[in-house]
């Protein structure tokens, strides 16, 4: 019988033609810190270890390269948690009556 037979076509003569999948992969966010000339580097640096799990060794390294560059990344994120990340940075920052600038922008 013809539609028992694997290898005969049963579409009735239809074209049939693939779907893409429509889930994209969710964007993820640099979180960046910006130079200024007040914020001491020693609270930078505690920043750092105490927000983005760094070592005072990487920390340091992020830093000065703040510091001479005027930008530096530290971390890549899921939109939330780096929103979550700026707004505990620049509190933290304001709590201590620092400039220091933390942003976020698509990576
Ligand atoms: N430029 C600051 C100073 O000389 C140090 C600094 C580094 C400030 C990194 C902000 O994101 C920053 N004290």
């Amino acid at each position: 019988m013809s539609e028992n037979n694997p290898f005969k076509d049963r579409d009735g003569g239809l074209a049939v033609q693939e779907v893409k999948p429509k889930l994209k992969k969710p964007p993820l966010y640099k979180v960046v810190l910006l130079n200024d000339d007040f914020t001491p580097m020693d609270f930078v640096v505690e920043v750092l270890m105490n927000f983005f799990a760094m070592t005072e060794e990487k920390a340091t390294q992020v830093m000065l390269h703040v510091h001479t560059r005027g930008v530096g990344i530290c971390g890549v994120f899921s939109q939330d948690v780096a929103e979550t990340k700026v707004e505990l940075v620049n509190n933290y920052s304001r709590e201590h009556q620092h400039p220091l600038m933390c942003s976020m922008e698509e990576a």
